[in-house]
């Protein structure tokens, strides 16, 4: 019987993690990393498999840590077109090797567990990379709330979401505070998606009493200053209850943005994300022929060339700590549960109260930020790998290149005399969805391979998905070890209303 010393190595490569970019070989056994070597040194080690990156660059496995698969209609009419199995299988695909999918509680469902419960058997031997979940609470319950303690403790789950706006889901202020009261104590971090619902309803009535119901006014029923407002409010309330952590999720503009930035640099423990969407779509992509821009229709909407300008500063200035993908996708070409729901006699261009928000992006997330060249090599890891396994409790596991701690998730990009010239087109990617956003779009580089624990599950040329969707695992997570969050609360003390 053969006996190797390795499993896998990958030699020749560039590496690249959060904090530097340097060459050295990596050896892999038992699913993790053991060793890191001078590069070539382990070009004839005794391994099964040997890879020669051929001066490539390699980074950690992405952690995409904001995605919805298989949900029920929470955000308007609409089902999702992926499912565990097909979502995951273009995750890995696209480089990603871990995700944080959503638990969705419903309001008519007093419990987190329970929520969390159905979210696994969808999940379970049906996911190609390695998975955790966020509860999203639509119902903030007593019993919801008492049970953060088992989520965190039985569960691993460490995080929740909650909306500022959708009638299904949308919290007022007093359930806010008490969601972070009770999340502070536990050391659960919230994710908040600040637009204020109100507004926006107001705006769509007036909307629609004109007529003005085509995809492009999704974005005239939402504009910046409603999602500036309700960032400031989420701060806020943070800062009520004795400054709780909070995560604000796809942010999209410049109001919100330098709202953020202010907080944090007055030491307020404010976290922020952004997403693809913001960095490569505008409003115009909503203003197309007919019925085509409901293709970009996600909330908040894409802004302007401006904005993302501002979204791309931030992300190269840690003011979002996060890059992700959002990835809420519904077929276009579907008037069952896709985006032409919406259409009817009376309505040929749709109405866009009713088209399902949100579109794909799981696949494309890596790529088009690694090959736009705008993001330090470093900076693009920390907040596509980093900081997401940090901020949801998977460091150092996830996240990085540790020999003797990570696990070997791996990504393996083209080296510059082999780079693929790639058009993005729907048929290229590996999720179910009938269409992306980014067709057409040229992209200079892509994962080569995608190794996962050890095992490469993506080789872009010999055979494509090599994984298979029994692969993933279920991730416990522990809590935030991001900028030693949950210490720096603790030494505050608890929140007390007689000291406001
Ligand atoms: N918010 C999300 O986080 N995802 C899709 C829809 C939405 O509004
Ligand atoms: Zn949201
Ligand atoms: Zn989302």
């Amino acid at each position: 019987m053969d006996t190797f010393t390795y499993d896998l190595v990958v030699t020749n490569g560039i590496c690249v993690t959060a904090v530097d970019v340097a060459s050295y070989d990596i050896a892999i056994k038992d699913e993790k990393i053991v060793l890191l070597a001078p590069s070539g040194s382990l070009a004839t080690a005794n391994a099964k498999r040997i890879i020669d990156a051929e001066g490539g660059y390699v980074t950690p496995g992405g952690v995409d840590c904001h995605v919805h698969l298989q949900e029920p209609a929470m955000f308007g009419k609409g089902t999702s077109s992926d499912t565990y199995e097909t979502g995951t299988r273009s995750a890995i695909a696209g480089g990603c090797t871990t995700i944080i999918g959503f638990a969705p509680q419903q309001r008519s469902e007093p419990s987190l567990l329970r929520a969390l419960a159905e979210t696994h058997e969808r999940a379970r031997d049906n996911s190609y990379c390695d998975y955790g979940f966020h509860l999203l609470m639509g119902n903030p319950s007593e019993q919801a709330l008492a049970e953060l303690v088992s989520l965190r403790d039985e569960e691993g789950v460490t995080s929740l979401k909650i909306y500022m706006t959708y009638a299904a889901l949308q919290l007022r202020d007093d359930q806010i505070l008490s969601v972070l009261l009770k999340a502070r104590r536990e050391h659960i971090l919230t994710m908040i998606h600040a637009e204020n619902g109100d507004i926006l309803n107001w705006l769509t009535d007036q909307l629609e009493a004109r007529d003005l119901v085509a995809p492009k006014y999704h974005s005239h029923s939402r504009p910046p200053v409603l999602e500036a407002e309700a960032t400031n409010r989420a701060i806020a309330l943070s800062s009520l209850i004795a400054n709780t952590p909070i995560l604000l999720v796809h942010v999209s503009d410049p109001g919100a943005t330098l709202r953020i930035r202010q907080a944090q640099t007055n030491g307020q423990p404010i976290y922020a994300e952004t997403c693809p969407q913001y960095l490569f779509l505008t409003r115009d992509d909503l203003d197309k022929p007919g019925f085509e821009g409901a293709k970009c229709v996600c909330s908040p909407p894409p802004r302007d060339k401006e904005s993302q300008e501002v979204i791309w500063t931030g992300l190269r200035n840690g003011t979002f700590a996060v890059l992700s993908s959002d990835h809420c996708p519904f077929n276009y070409d579907d008037a069952e549960s896709g985006k032409k729901t919406c259409i009817t006699h009376e309505h040929p261009v749709g109405q866009f109260r009713h088209i399902p928000n949100g579109i794909p992006g799981i696949e494309t997330r890596l790529p088009l930020v690694f090959s736009s060249r705008r993001l330090p090599l470093t900076k693009f890891v920390e907040v596509s790998s980093t900081n997401p396994a940090k901020l949801y409790g998977l460091y150092p596991r996830k996240g990085s290149l540790i020999a003797g701690v990570s696990d070997a998730d791996i990504v393996i990009w083209y080296p510059e005399s082999k780079r693929p010239n790639i058009v993005l087109t729907n048929e290229m990617l590996h999720h179910a969805t009938d269409y992306t956003p980014y067709e057409g779009r040229e992209i200079c580089n892509w994962p080569r391979y995608t190794i996962l624990r050890g095992r490469v599950v993506w080789d872009r040329d010999n055979g494509g998905v090599l994984g298979d969707k029994t692969f993933g695992e279920f991730l416990r997570r522990g809590t935030s070890s991001l900028n030693q969050l949950w210490e720096t609360v603790d030494e505050q003390g608890e929140f007390d209303v007689a000291n406001l």
